[in-house]
């Protein structure tokens, strides 16, 4: 075991030195309260994985440290910030999705058991250098849906717009220092969020916008969540026309998607009728169905997002139920037919390279899951290949 752990040392060095972080020591600005690496235990002496450490104590996701970073007078800086938007007062069918945050992160605490090394994209999000930490949870009302609204996007906007803990620092092959890609110049930390229905990507594309301008997004999802209010529920009111299959209708009707460089993957929802489609083009998404993986296969879907997408910014929004019922039942609005888990996993990692600005997974609820937590399992492993994407490329590009 200490052989092993010693060989995750060296493996980690080694990763770093293509992270393009500047060489500056980590310890030297570590808060005390800060515990670097979460799987480690922080008894004296110990310094091997253990068991007791993940099943044991308050669970945050991937049980990295907790930081109160929306109370008053905090201003944590952090490199990559979970946070929950316990809000489903959007929901459709099934509700229970503001248990998602809570659910996910129960579903995570394994995932440093070993020590947390991605073997296929060869890097430990864990030991990359990135202070990564969980705050906690947006306060959402449950009784008034724009007001909950306004609050996510608050909340995101508050941590999006901290300074980094770790400067960007030069890029791996030339070695000439990286500027940020942000459109406001700045070098932002990553957020992901974890729903929550998909109604909270509207406050979040709003807060992205505020950094990034409008961007492109990669979509998971058996639905197109593009729909116009009078497909999907028939809008009686104003608010009732903002709900978790319109919120990208009403993200393109305000300028936040970059037109034409989206897409959706998974897709195998019934339609009101063709003009669904129609409509989706005009949001400016391409699309992938779900079954096209038995046709062009994962590297068939990975080439057509990354064509799609190029070396713009990007957010990447995950809706739980782009994988089949079969390996994430709990979740609001159920299609047989859909991708497994592994699929899914290996597109995500097919997304190595890209930019990912942040990131979510939604409508996870988990009083539909199994008791072996098939659904916050999957939740958070997916979630385990976004962050290794993430620490592997930084945001920043080289400026001729
Ligand atoms: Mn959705």
């Amino acid at each position: 075991m200490r052989f092993f752990t010693a060989l995750l040392g060296l493996v980690s060095l080694s990763c770093m030195s293509v992270l393009a972080h500047d060489g500056h020591d980590h310890d030297m600005q570590m808060p005390l309260d800060y515990v670097r690496f979460p799987y480690q235990a922080i008894y004296p002496g110990d310094d091997e994985v253990t068991a007791d450490s993940v099943f044991s104590g308050i669970t945050t996701f991937a049980k990295l440290p907790w930081v109160q970073c929306l109370s008053k007078g905090n201003d944590a800086s952090f490199d990559i910030a979970f946070i929950g938007a316990p809000f489903d007062t959007g929901t459709s069918y099934r509700p229970g999705a503001r248990f998602g945050p809570a659910g996910i992160r129960a579903g995570s605490r394994r995932l440093t058991l070993y020590g947390g090394y991605n073997v296929p994209l060869a890097v430990n999000p864990f030991l990359s250098g990135l202070k990564i930490v969980d705050c906690g949870d947006i306060p959402v009302t449950p009784y008034d849906n724009a007001y909950a609204i306004k609050q996510i996007e608050e909340g995101h906007k508050a941590l999006l717009h901290r300074p980094t803990f770790s400067p960007l620092g030069n890029d791996s092959v030339t070695g000439k220092p990286l500027v940020p890609i942000s459109s406001d110049g700045k070098h932002h930390p990553r957020v992901i969020t974890l729903g929550g229905d998909h109604t909270i990507v509207l406050p979040l594309l709003r807060s992205i916008h505020s950094a990034y301008g409008a961007i492109s997004v990669i979509h998971f999802d058996s639905h197109l969540d593009t729909w116009k209010p009078q497909v999907f529920g028939g809008a009686p009111s104003q608010q009732a026309a903002i709900n978790h299959g319109t919120y990208f209708y009403w993200a393109s009707q305000e300028g936040l998607i970059k037109n034409g460089s989206s897409i959706h993957g998974a897709i195998r929802t019934t339609l009101s009728g063709p003009a669904d489609y129609a409509n989706d083009d005009a949001s400016g998404f391409q699309r992938i169905e779900a079954r096209e993986i038995d046709t062009i296969g994962t590297d068939g879907i990975i080439k057509k997002i990354r064509e799609t997408v190029g070396d713009r910014p990007v957010y990447l929004s995950i809706d739980i139920d782009s994988i089949d019922p079969a390996f994430a039942p709990a979740t609001g609005t159920p299609e047989t037919g859909g991708w497994s888990t592994r699929e899914l996993r290996t597109i995500l990692r097919g997304l190595d390279g890209l930019h990912v600005v942040s990131a979510d997974i939604v409508e996870v609820a988990p009083a539909y899951d199994t008791n072996a937590e098939l659904t916050t399992m999957a939740a958070a492993d997916v979630l385990y290949e976004v962050l290794s994407v993430m620490a592997k490329t930084p945001l920043g590009k080289v400026v001729d």
